[in-house]
């Protein structure tokens, strides 16, 4: 790995010389690195090199149009923000081809922290605050000129779709050791559907949106705590504003990782729902629709649903999409999504309430 570092870091002309690197391990898709050099003057300057995953996507060079587009704006809106830089290589580009074909980029290092999971409420609410004012920067930017860069990325009704025929097929027999979750996803199937059938007839405003909402997708200030920006753009397309926010809290609310083999431990936190909303909705509030507020919790639990039928379809055709760390990994993260999908149905009502309590204030 160092020589291909090495390699790449020579392309993109990074000054200095290759001093260490580490692999930044959260990410199932893409492949991330912190390099670090040592300047003339013998200090130390890190970057991060990601080498993209062109099996999940097809034409990366449209996924830097649109990184480049999106920032150029949110820097116009907040020219006083952290934002990403991507840096270019001699002939101008702000991405790299090697030799085995894989695809490369390098953009600057924000030192700040993250949080895979997190209890303390103030930085719930501060996650809600940063994809809220993420999804007012970009309430004025024309989606008809970004590349969708993954197909009905979150088309639950399609992703359900393909999922059933894949279990039709059963092409690796595996459909067996599965039968409970493709029961319980059977059942799920109409609802978790219904608000991608409604986006697709029109009913709902078509945002820019991220579309990866991961807490770990904010950077924080070490010090003050404060959100400082929205990584990961790669999946920044036209959608639903409220599956924006159904993925954040189907991640934050957790109770345990997304893959927790042991489900007794994985529950939907209100409390953190609650903290979340609270600064989602102070955002947002009056810009998105009341059918858009309406559908906050349905979109929490149809997202859920889409991200266990995506792992499951995984496990059944081989596990080719997400990277896996063991035999089953797939299957494991589709049981934990599922135990997490029913206890949003199970407190519905309650997290209905607790929406319309954040908007009042
Ligand atoms: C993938 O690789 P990462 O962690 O940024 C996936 C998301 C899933 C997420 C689940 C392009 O994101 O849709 O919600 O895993 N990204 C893609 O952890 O499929
Ligand atoms: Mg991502």
């Amino acid at each position: 790995m160092y020589d291909k570092l090495a390699y790449v870091g020579e392309q993109f002309r990074l000054p200095g010389k290759f001093y260490a690197y580490e692999t930044v391990k959260n990410g199932n898709i893409n492949s991330t690195y912190k390099v670090t050099y040592r300047g003339d003057d013998g200090k130390l300057k890190s970057y991060i090199v990601q080498k993209i995953n062109t099996n999940v996507f097809k034409n990366p060079e449209n996924i830097m149009e649109n990184i480049d587009r999106v920032t150029s704006h949110i820097r116009e809106r907040n020219p006083d923000g952290v934002s990403l830089h991507f840096h270019h290589t001699a002939d101008g580009k702000n991405y790299l081809y090697d030799e085995d074909h894989a695809f490369w980029r390098v953009m600057n290092y924000v030192d700040s922290i993250t949080f895979d999971v997190c209890d303390d409420p103030a930085v719930i609410s501060a996650t809600g605050e940063a994809f809220g004012r993420f999804q007012n920067q970009l309430s004025d930017f024309d989606g008809s000129v970004l590349h969708e860069t993954i197909p009905d990325f979150h088309n639950t009704h399609k992703r359900l779709d393909k999922l059933f025929d894949d279990v039709a097929a059963d092409r690796l027999g595996r459909n067996d050791e599965a039968a409970a979750e493709i029961e319980t996803i059977s059942a799920y199937r109409f609802q978790a559907g219904r608000l991608s059938e409604r986006y697709a007839n029109g009913e709902f405003p078509v945002r820019v949106t991220h579309n990866d909402t991961k807490s770990n997708n904010v950077l924080f200030d070490r010090f003050t705590k404060r959100p400082l920006v929205v990584i990961d753009l790669d999946t920044v397309m036209p959608g639903m504003a409220m599956y924006d926010f159904g993925d954040a809290v189907r991640f934050i609310c957790n109770t345990a990782a997304e893959d927790e083999p042991d489900l007794r431990r994985v529950y939907f936190d209100t409390s953190k729902f609650r903290a979340f909303c609270h600064g989602y909705l102070s955002e947002v509030k009056d810009s998105l629709t009341k059918d858009e507020i309406d559908s906050l919790v349905l979109a929490a639990f149809s997202i859920t649903v889409e991200l266990a039928s995506r792992f499951l379809d995984d496990y059944l055709t081989g596990d080719t999409y997400f990277k896996v760390n063991y035999p089953g990994h797939n299957l494991v993260r589709t049981r934990c999504q599922l135990q997490l999908a029913k206890d949003i149905l199970r407190k519905k009502d309650e997290l209905e309430w607790i929406v319309s309590e954040s908007i009042e204030g």
